[in-house]
């Protein structure tokens, strides 16, 4: 059941410490829905920290300032702990038992919830982007909506929708952006860096997904071990884009991209076009997401045998919705 926001904003007028918390392997929208939170609480005069455990890749870090971030989390000095963009208590990595055990907490979030509740929730699936949530959020705490905020709820907004080409591309996500527009969102800076900027890593890495990506029958994919990502010098931040590069194929109607992160440990990062259900998938390997994007985490003992769970699971569930 959710809270209104006015509800929450209350509560967080309340709290004079929080903490800050977004999913493992945050995206463009983890950061810009917690960011923007982190920015408009400080002009509210309160403690804020911001907990992300993480490596951000080198795109993100041209956009966000990284030095914010912090890693260890002493859940004694917090009167309050917000999670945004994260419907599930794995998907807050080391830091779910801070969150879990916090007496007074939020969640914030915009996928269909999968456990993971606070003492005040707020999900919103009709959201494009948990950006969007914060920025209402903001509004209602009457927080002065600097150029950074808005620019990182823009930044958030943009990523979630695929510079609004996504299907949760509508009318509500367009307005919102055109108000960020209009306070002040740098759009031409984030559009430069988030598509069309390409680092000589981002290079390297579109070169192997294009030597070595697969196609059976309507599924792309790409498998990438350890072993080679540390040849390329890339975490998986950096790899993000795989699946939906890969969606873009003519004949695929789903792809994923399977990534070693650490020794016999697997992300998995699932597209889908319009009329698949890759959620129900991802579901299915214990993880969640939305009906067109989707991930999982899973362990096993070679990327070759997870590979052929997840064909297998696809083939078992992907019946057009
Ligand atoms: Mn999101």
């Amino acid at each position: 059941m959710n809270d209104s926001l006015k509800k929450i904003a209350e509560v967080i007028k309340k709290s004079t410490s929080i903490a800050l918390l977004t999913h493992i392997y945050p995206d463009f929208d983890a950061l810009g829905s917690a960011l923007s939170l982190y920015y408009g609480f400080k002009q509210l005069g309160k403690n804020v920290n911001i907990f992300i455990c993480d490596k951000l890749s080198e795109k993100q870090k041209l956009l966000v300032d990284e030095s914010v971030v912090e890693k260890q989390c002493n859940s004694s000095l917090f009167d309050l702990f917000i999670s945004t963009d994260t419907p599930s208590k794995k998907r807050l990595g080391t830091y779910s038992e801070n969150f879990m055990k916090a007496q007074n907490s939020i969640v914030l979030d915009h996928h269909k919830n999968d456990g993971l509740k606070g003492t005040y929730n707020y999900v919103n699936t009709n959201s494009s982007s948990c950006s969007e949530i914060s920025y209402k959020l903001l509004k209602t705490l009457n927080v002065r909506l600097t150029e950074e905020i808005v620019s990182l709820l823009y930044m958030g907004l943009s990523a979630d929708t695929n510079s609004f080409t996504n299907s949760n591309t509508n009318k509500d996500s367009l307005y919102i952006a055109y108000n960020l527009i209009k306070l002040g969102a740098n759009v031409s800076y984030i559009n430069e860096i988030q598509y069309k900027t390409q680092t000589p890593k981002e290079i390297e890495l579109k070169k192997y997904l294009y030597n070595n990506y697969k196609i059976e029958n309507n599924i792309a994919y790409c498998l990438l071990s350890y072993q080679q990502l540390q040849k390329l010098g890339a975490v998986k931040a950096d790899c993000d884009f795989y699946s939906s590069e890969l969606i873009s194929l003519q004949g695929a109607d789903i792809s994923f991209s399977l990534i070693e992160s650490s020794k016999n440990y697997y992300e998995i990062s699932f597209r889908s076009k319009t009329g698949y259900d890759v959620r129900t998938i991802a579901e299915q390997l214990g993880g969640g997401g939305h009906l067109c994007a989707a991930g999982a985490k899973i362990q096993g003992e070679s990327i070759n045998y997870v590979k052929d769970i997840i064909i297998n699971t696809i083939k078992k569930f992907e019946n057009k919705i």
